[in-house]
């Protein structure tokens, strides 16, 4: 029995779902003190919501094609979330950009992964341009979500080197790879009361960060 109370968190994804089944498996082995209660998809049929149903997670399809516009895509979504009464909401490959009204009603409990060593390469073919730039390091953060795209406050980065002949696939690969590790890892801490927002910033065990950690290194020290 573990000393930690979980707890809930709803998922957002609009695709696959490798950081969802990453999650969805730590949670079943016990290793993060989560109950997953909800993953919920702007995207119908996607195979991530498979993943779920998978799991006995609730596999909720919401898909923004309905709705007239951002705001009223983003009231519903909330409404959804909401119902399932989230500590912390998890974007995971979710693929629409959120208005401030929503970064603000979870702020300081909604996280992203992102593919790219931020503040590297905000946005969209992050393994592409980082080829194109020719980086030698390269992979993916996790960030508090504020209304600035990929600008919110870092927790905490992974790397990987990127290869003579990497093309966006295999470098995609190497770094996915790094994330099912960095995901999980970075929602215990936030579960445990490690990591928390305040203000700007990211505060981890009582202090606040003045740099975003390592995966590496936080593994070493564990
Ligand atoms: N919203 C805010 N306000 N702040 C962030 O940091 C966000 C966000 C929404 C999503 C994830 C993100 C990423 O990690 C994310 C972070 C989608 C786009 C995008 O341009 C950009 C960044 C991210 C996700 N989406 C297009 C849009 O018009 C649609 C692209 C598509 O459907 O394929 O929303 O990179
Ligand atoms: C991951 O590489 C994630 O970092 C990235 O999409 C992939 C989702 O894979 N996120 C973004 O690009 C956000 N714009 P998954 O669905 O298998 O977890």
């Amino acid at each position: 029995m573990s000393a930690v109370r979980k707890i809930r968190l709803v998922v957002l994804i609009s695709g696959r779902g490798s950081n969802l089944q990453a999650i969805l498996d730590q949670a079943a082995s016990g290793e993060l003190p989560v109950e997953v209660a909800a993953v919920i998809s702007n995207r119908p049929g996607v195979h991530g919501l498979e993943r779920a149903r998978q799991a006995g997670v609730p596999a909720l399809e919401l898909d923004h094609k309905h709705f007239a516009n951002r705001p009223a895509f983003e009231a519903a979504l909330i409404e959804l979330i909401d119902r399932h009464r989230p500590d912390l909401v998890a974007l995971a490959g979710f693929m629409r950009v959120l208005t401030a009204d929503f970064t603000e009603h979870y702020r300081g409990r909604l996280l992203n992964i992102h593919p790219s060593l931020l503040p590297k390469f905000r946005g969209l073919h992050t393994h592409e341009r980082a080829i194109a730039a020719g980086e030698t390091e390269h992979g993916a953060s996790i960030h508090f979500v504020t209304a600035e795209l990929d600008g919110g406050p870092v927790i905490m980065r992974a790397r990987v080197p990127v290869l003579l002949g990497d093309d966006p696939d295999t470098l995609a690969a190497r770094v996915l790879e790094r994330e099912h590790r960095l995901y999980p890892l970075a929602i215990r801490w936030f579960a445990e009361g490690r990591v928390r927002l305040d203000g700007e910033r990211v505060w981890f065990d009582g202090k606040p960060l003045a740099e975003p950690l390592w995966l590496e290194e936080a593994l070493l020290s564990r």
